[in-house]
């Protein structure tokens, strides 16, 4: 037996189920990227706003490649659990947002027509850092990267995100469907404004004439997203068939908390997200700077750290008291860096952010955190490695995160969109692999040639 909706009167007692009638809502949110982030965050808070009452806002996921979470949800009618653990805390929730999910490669007319639809008033994103094909230090499209070439010059046959929003949007242009938003929920800073960027630059390529109309009818709020959302395991699967008295292929875990401040810059009509707990403001910038540098900086350097010591997850990780004392560090150097943030006062954050990581029921693995570095480095930790030293500060453990990084890079396997000019940087030698690694131009920009930060990098490289 398997989850789905003729099978939920079957499900143990104890089992909370979503509290709206799915089929009475009509899609109004196109997502693309529907990973395990995506089904323990936006789709949670959706899922509360129908439960409100809020309408027709049921989620339409999109995979652009790959066909597992499709195979996952749409035999269950898009339902899946949400397992929340904290510490002993569990809890088990079966989530109804999400109305179907597409393959964009198997069915790309039919992402289009989605965009597309006057009925989506959205299209959100969690496509992950390297989604947007932008040079990392920059955040400018990267003209060379092979998904956009092929998308400039292949526009029937699409890979890139970036070229499926261009031609969704250009189709609702054409058949006067109206305004949309388009909203990134990825861990990029200013990622509204990233997101424009890459596709105003690649429609300046691809696509002159939607150009116009892009700038006078779609919006790009940047939002910042929160929730630590391990992959599932094959024992999570197990235990949970044990729990529901069923299989559920789709099930995702999470911590039990979660955070969502987003920009209020909406093209067309929006749910009430306040209503289920979004924070709206008019600039998330001092939010996101602070989650970035001082949650995703740390769980980086955590990652590289630990791996090197050899330890598998967050929570064991943070035990190794060589590996806290850094964390410690850490906190207070991004702290240092950051504009004040209404409501937020860094030493609680930290604390917080420290008690999370500690969170052993999760078995958040650092190989998950270790990928695409690349990507991840100039907001996580170079940015504050740079701001830091400009207000005459010394980095010293932001540069520890990189400089395990690169002795990361330089190990066996490295899963990273730029993984072969990162094995060329590999070396045993400190001085040549920090000389290698600070001159990949799209990670470390003008960073890359500051002496300072060699001579700082080669002081706290793990030994
Ligand atoms: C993590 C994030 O995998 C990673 O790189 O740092 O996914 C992190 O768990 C989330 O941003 C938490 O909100």
């Amino acid at each position: 037996m398997r989850l789905s909706t003729s099978n939920l009167s079957r499900l143990p007692a104890n089992i909370r189920i979503f509290g709206h009638d799915p089929s009475a809502h009509g899609i109004g949110i196109v997502h693309l990227g529907i990973g395990a982030f995506h089904r323990a965050h936006q789709a949670v808070y959706v899922d509360n706003l129908l439960a409100l009452g809020a309408g027709d806002w049921r989620i339409l996921g999109v995979s652009l490649r790959s066909r597992g979470v499709r195979d996952q949800l749409v035999p269950q009618n898009g339902l899946y659990t949400l397992v929340e653990r904290d510490g002993d805390r569990e809890d088990l929730r079966i989530i109804g947002a999400i109305a179907d999910v597409l393959v964009a490669r198997d069915n790309p007319k039919a992402v289009i027509d989605a965009i597309a639809a006057p009925s989506t008033h959205i299209v959100s994103l969690t496509i992950t850092e390297k989604g947007y094909c932008h040079i990392p230090a920059s955040g400018a499209l990267d003209g060379d990267h092979p998904d956009i070439v092929n998308d400039v010059a292949n526009g029937s046959a699409l890979v890139s995100a970036i070229g499926f929003l261009a031609a969704g949007l250009r189709q609702r242009m054409n058949s006067g469907a109206g305004p949309v938003t388009l909203m990134s929920c990825d861990n990029l800073p200013q990622n509204g404004a990233v997101l424009k960027s890459v596709l105003t630059a690649f429609v300046g390529t691809a696509m002159p004439d939607l150009d116009g109309w892009l700038a006078a009818n779609v919006s790009f709020p940047s939002t910042m997203v929160d929730r630590i959302v391990p992959a599932t395991t094959e024992s999570d699967l197990a235990r949970l068939h044990t729990q529901l008295g069923m299989s559920d292929h789709g099930m995702v875990k999470a911590e039990a908390f979660r955070q969502w401040v987003i920009e209020d810059d909406f093209a067309g009509p929006r749910p009430d997200f306040a209503s289920v707990g979004a924070q709206m403001v008019d600039n998330v910038q001092p939010f996101e700077l602070a989650k970035l540098r001082m949650l995703n900086g740390s769980h980086s350097t955590i990652a590289y750290l630990g791996l090197h010591h050899g330890h598998e997850t967050v929570d064991q990780a943070m035990a190794d008291p060589r590996i806290a004392k850094v964390v410690d560090a850490l906190m207070n150097e991004a702290a240092a860096t950051l504009p004040a943030v209404p409501g937020l006062d860094p030493e609680s954050y930290a604390e917080a952010l420290k008690a999370r990581f500690r969170n052993a029921a999760l078995g958040h693995r650092l190989s998950q955190i270790a990928m695409d570095g690349t990507q991840k480095l100039p907001q996580r930790l170079l940015a504050t490695i740079a701001d830091l030293h400009a207000a005459g500060g010394a980095p010293r453990a932001a540069a520890t995160g990189v400089a395990a990084w690169m002795r990361h890079f330089s190990g066996p396997f490295v899963s990273d969109p730029l993984s072969e000019i990162l094995m060329a940087a590999a070396n045993d030698i400190p001085a040549q692999l920090v000389g290698n690694a600070m001159a990949i131009e799209p990670v470390f920009g003008p960073l890359g040639s500051q002496d300072w930060l060699r001579e700082l990098l080669l002081e706290v490289m793990p030994r």
